[in-house]
């Protein structure tokens, strides 16, 4: 590939971590900018940021802005970036358009993805990723995640997909595309909120140290895509799926009532939860978000303290 370093602008602490070779946690800014309401995004990011730190890692909090690929923000960025209004959400997609533009995009799960392998960076945590969108078979709506995992080779650590998706499905299409998705510790796939979706996860992993083997044997493969893992969120703090299930097809309904479509449904579903909910919702998304932070911070060492793959 080209060089790409006056693209990409890594954070004064981000930079001091490669030098020093402290394993880099890569976290995405659409979950800042579309997943959850101010200030609770930005308490979010920076509480985030803080368990990484703790678990012996340094946060990259991607975005693109001004026309560089910033991997790692300050907190002043952290603070424009949670106040922002209309910023763009890319994906694959829209990525090269708003790096050309020079204009302000939080990341999803695929463009941070794509981000953090241009870095270097092999591991991300996130909440939940996007996946095939209930009544997919109408609407064609699956997220570009999806095909991202199967062709960008990046651990991502998720509490399973949102539960507002058709998980069933969700797992086909990863499973058709070669992603392996291990439950971390369990062995039911997690509903985001809920500990499990009532479905079985493919793939199970008790340690950091067996999924960084995972990681580590699909690269001397050659293999190219990604791995999911899915860490059920804390059991003090999950919403049973029979709580959520009302709520859930409640805020589908009314995205269709209001005729949203494309990348607003997302965002959209999930504000109507939170709104449902009474706010109920946001203190679990913000739990399993830290519990995702923590384990991947975990595995960026284990990843680190391997030999370098030949
Ligand atoms: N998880 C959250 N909140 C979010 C998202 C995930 O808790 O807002 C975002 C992620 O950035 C994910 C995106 O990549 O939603 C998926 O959007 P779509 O379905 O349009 O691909
Ligand atoms: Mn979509």
């Amino acid at each position: 590939m080209s060089d790409l370093s006056d693209l990409i602008a890594y954070s004064p602490a981000v930079a001091a971590a490669r030098r020093d070779g402290v394993p880099i946690v890569a976290l995405e800014s659409t979950i800042i900018t579309h997943g959850l309401p101010y200030p609770d995004n930005l308490e979010t990011a920076r509480s985030v940021e803080a368990v990484i730190r703790e678990a012996g890692a340094e946060p990259a909090t991607i975005a693109i802005m001004g026309g560089h690929i910033r991997i790692g923000l300050t907190e002043t960025d952290l603070e424009a970036l949670a106040q922002a209004e209309r910023v763009q959400k890319v994906s694959r997609a829209d990525f090269a358009t708003t790096l050309a533009s020079g204009r302000t995009g939080s990341t999803t799960v695929a463009a941070t993805m794509i981000a953090a392998h241009l870095a270097g960076v092999s591991v991300f945590a996130t909440g939940g990723i996007g996946g095939v969108h209930r009544g997919a078979e109408d609407t064609f709506d699956i997220s570009a995640d999806l095909e991202e995992l199967a062709r960008t080779p990046i651990v991502v650590v998720s509490a399973g997909a949102k539960a507002i998706l058709d998980l069933n499905k969700t797992l086909e299409v990863l499973e058709t595309k070669g992603v392996p998705v291990i439950g971390y510790q369990t062995d039911a796939f997690p509903a985001f909120w809920s500990r499990t979706s009532g479905l079985p996860v493919p793939l199970r992993a008790d340690t950091p140290e067996e999924i960084a083997a995972v990681h580590a044997m699909q690269a001397r493969l050659g293999m190219p895509s990604g791995l999911l893992v899915a860490n059920p969120v804390p059991a003090a703090d999950e919403i049973p799926l029979e709580d959520m299930r009302g709520y859930i097809e409640r805020a589908q309904a009314d995205a269709n009532a209001a005729g949203i479509t494309g990348k607003d449904v997302t965002p959209f579903i999930l504000a109507r939860i939170a709104d449902l909910t009474s706010g109920r919702s946001v203190p679990t998304n913000i739990a399993l978000v830290r519990n995702n932070a923590v384990l991947a911070g975990r595995l960026a060492r284990a990843i680190a303290e391997r030999a370098p793959v030949p």
